[in-house]
C-alpha cells in the first residue's frame, strides 16, 4: 500500500526541500559523511524560568519558544499540549531538523491562560539514539500514568519510537530504556478508544494495538486502508505523514498531511473502526504558512479545535519581536466545525 517515498521515510526522514531532488544514494552518502563530522550543540532554552504563564494573544499561540508538532489532549477539563522544538541549524547539518530536541508540556483550563511547564524530556535523557532528532511526539494517559511517545533517530538509517512514562501530565517523564520493538518511523500518535484499548499510528500509515502496559505492541502493525487507489497514487493527495485519529459521533476519523500539496495539506477519511477501512473524504485544511500540516483535533467544552504549527516568516518574527533565525515552527490553533453529515468543514486559519 505504501509508495516508494513513504517506505524511504520509514528509514530516514527526508527534508521537504530535498524530496524529489536528491537521489536516495546521494543523500545517504552525504548523510554518512556528515554524521561523522557534525558538531552538535545541545540547544535548550534554560534562560527562561519555568513554569511560565502566558496569555493567548491570537495566533501564534506560543511566542517565547519554537513549539512544533502540537499533540493535544483534554484530561480532567484541562487542555494539554506537547510540542517538539526547532533549534538553529549548524554547519554540516543534514537539514533544518537535526537539533530538534527538548519536548515541552503546555496546559490551559480556558485556552486563553496557558502555562509552559518547561522541558519534560530531551535526547540527553535517553540511553539510546543520537543527540537531537526528537521529532513529533504523541502523548497518552492510561490508568493514572502518562506516556510520551517520540520518534528518535537510533542511527542514520533508522528512526525508532521511544516512550517515556510519568505520574503527571507535566512530567517528569522517564524513558523506558529502549525503543518500542516492532515499529519504526516517525510521528507516533496514540488513540485510546472508549473501551480503553490503545492504538499507535505512525508515518507509514500503519496502526497496531498496544498492550495494556502501553510500552509494547500487542500485534504487528497493519497498513491502513485510508483511500482508493487513485488517491494513494496521487502525489499531492496521498498519505505522507502526521497520522491523527479521533472519534466523532461514534465514527473514526483518520487524518494526515500531504505537504507537497500547495493548496491543501490536511486530508481525512472516516471509518467504523480504528483500523479502518476508511472512506476518503478529501481535504479539510489549507496548507499552513511554510510548514507541514502536523495537527491535533480535540474537543474542549463542546467546541472542536485544530492545533497545528506554522513556520515563522521574517515578517512574523519582526512583528512579534522574535530574534530567531533558521526554520522555527510555532504552535497555533483554530476552531474546527463539522457539517450535519459528519464531514469536516474547511478549516480557516486566523491570526488576531
Ligand atoms: O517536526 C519534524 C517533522 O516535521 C514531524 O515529525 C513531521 O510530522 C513534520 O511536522
Amino acid at each position: 500500500m505504501q509508495t516508494h517515498t513513504s517506505t524511504r521515510r520509514e528509514l530516514l526522514w527526508f527534508p521537504n526541500s530535498c524530496l524529489g531532488t536528491c537521489s536516495l544514494l546521494k543523500f545517504l552518502l552525504a548523510a554518512i559523511v556528515l554524521s561523522g563530522t557534525t558538531t552538535i550543540t545541545k540547544a535548550h532554552s534554560n534562560e527562561i524560568e519555568y513554569p511560565l504563564s502566558f496569555t493567548m494573544q491570537g495566533n501564534p499561540l506560543v511566542r517565547h519558544i519554537s513549539s512544533t508538532d502540537p499533540d493535544v489532549h483534554v484530561w480532567d477539563g484541562v487542555v494539554w499540549m506537547y510540542c517538539s522544538q526547532d533549534h538553529p541549524r549548524q554547519p554540516g547539518d543534514l537539514g533544518d531538523w537535526d537539533h530538534m530536541d527538548g519536548y515541552h508540556a503546555f496546559s490551559s483550563e480556558d485556552l486563553v491562560n496557558w502555562t509552559d511547564h518547561g522541558e519534560i524530556i530531551h535526547s540527553r535523557d535517553l540511553a539510546w539514539g543520537r543527540e537531537g532528532w526528537m521529532f513529533a511526539p504523541g502523548a497518552a494517559r492510561k490508568d493514572g500514568k502518562y506516556y510520551l511517545y517520540y520518534p528518535h533517530m537510533e542511527n542514520i538509517f533508522i528512526w525508532r519510537i521511544g516512550v517515556a512514562v510519568g505520574d503527571s501530565p507535566a512530567g517528569p517523564f522517564k524513558d523506558i530504556g529502549s525503543p518500542i520493538q516492532g515499529i519504526t518511523g516517525i510521528d507516533p500518535k496514540i488513540f485510546i478508544d472508549d473501551d480503553g484499548q490503545a492504538y499507535i499510528y505512525n508515518n507509514t500509515a500503519q496502526v497496531a494495538r498496544l498492550k495494556p502496559n502501553m510500552v509494547e505492541l500487542a500485534e504487528r502493525p497493519r497498513p491502513i486502508d485510508y483511500a482508493p487507489p487513485n488517491v494513494k497514487t496521487n502525489k499531492t493527495q496521498r498519505f505522507l505523514e502526521a497520522s491523527f485519529m479521533h472519534k466523532y459521533n461514534g465514527k473514526y476519523y483518520y487524518s494526515y498531511t500531504n505537504y507537497k500539496n500547495k493548496e491543501h495539506q490536511g486530508f481525512y477519511a472516516i471509518g467504523d473502526s480504528p483500523y479502518g477501512p476508511f472512506e476518503w473524504k478529501g481535504a479539510f485544511a489549507p496548507s499552513p504558512e511554510g510548514a507541514q500540516f502536523h495537527h491535533s483535533l480535540v474537543e474542549f467544552k463542546g467546541q472542536w479545535y485544530c492545533f497545528y504549527h506554522i513556520n515563522t516568516s521574517e515578517e512574523l518574527r519582526n512583528k512579534l519581536g522574535l530574534d530567531w533565525n533558521g526554520f522555527r515552527r510555532i504552535a497555533c490553533f483554530d476552531r474546527l466545525y463539522y457539517n450535519d453529515d459528519g464531514t469536516i468543514k474547511m478549516l480557516s486559519y486566523t491570526r488576531e
